[in-house]
């Protein structure tokens, strides 16, 4: 089963708006000659608008780092999916670790926040992992099937259609340490699994499930070559056009 290859550059709380402006405008050129790999760039809230003008009618994709599942109101600081929408973004992370980590995002959240992104048109990429201490307690599969059914609770085998999994282990976020190939894939399988027992075969088999933590042009290639990896999920090695079109370009 051929499955479409989704790289996407996940830029956290970096990059002021020229320098947003400058990164997008050398990803766009150093990929121009791609034509089968799926490109998505997720700046911060505030330069979500100025990238957009950047990427033009490129083939890159443009999404957010996390939203609020409320359509509007008394929320102060938070922005809602169709906020997001009208910056011309149509994808969205949520439940990235980090947010679980620090500001508290739980599978009831992460699912409202599928629901509402859904609802507004954007395709969110929903981000599930152990961490180490549940790696060595040997509870990856329960925790990660948890993080599975909590997000994608109530939703429908069309839904789905336009979710993408993003697996990634904590232990490796950021750390320089990444999963080995067989850790991941075996994993990505499990998931895919789960996957086909809540939505159905077509779902598990068409099911895109990247792979983070700490992927790199040198490490690209072993991990996308699995079976079951669809593509990744970049943080660090895509704040540099160079590292980020290179680990496209593998993909490729
Ligand atoms: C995991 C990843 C991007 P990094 O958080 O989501 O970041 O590649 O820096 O580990």
């Amino acid at each position: 089963m051929k499955r479409q290859i989704v790289i996407a550059g996940n830029w956290k709380m970096h990059k002021t708006n020229s320098e947003a402006m400058q990164l997008a405008n050398q990803v766009r050129i150093k990929t121009m000659d791609i034509t089968k790999t799926q490109i998505v760039i997720c700046p911060p809230f505030t330069a979500l608008a100025p990238v957009y003008e950047v990427i033009g009618d490129s083939r890159i994709h443009l999404g957010a780092q996390n939203m609020f599942w409320e359509k509007e109101g008394a929320f102060t600081g938070e922005i809602s999916a169709g906020m997001i929408k009208s910056t011309g973004a149509d994808y969205v992370i949520i439940g990235h670790s980090e947010r679980r980590q620090y500001f508290g995002e739980s599978d009831e959240t992460v699912n409202k926040k599928v629901k509402a992104a859904l609802e507004n048109g954007l395709k969110p990429i929903v981000c599930v992992g152990e961490t180490l201490e549940e790696r060595e307690a040997n509870i990856t599969l329960k925790v990660v099937s948890r993080q599975i059914r909590g997000a994608f609770a109530d939703l429908s085998a069309e839904q789905m259609k336009k979710v993408i999994v993003a697996y990634e282990p904590v232990w490796a976020i950021g750390t320089g340490k990444t999963a080995t190939p067989e850790q991941a894939q075996q994993v990505h399988q499990e998931i895919r699994q789960l996957l086909t027992e809540m939505f159905g075969s077509e779902i598990g088999e068409k099911m895109v499930i990247q792979y983070g933590g700490s992927v790199k042009p040198a490490n690209a290639e072993s991990l996308l070559s699995q079976p079951d990896i669809d593509g990744a999920l970049v943080g660090g090695a895509c704040l540099k056009a160079d590292s980020f079109s290179e680990i496209i370009h593998i993909a490729e």
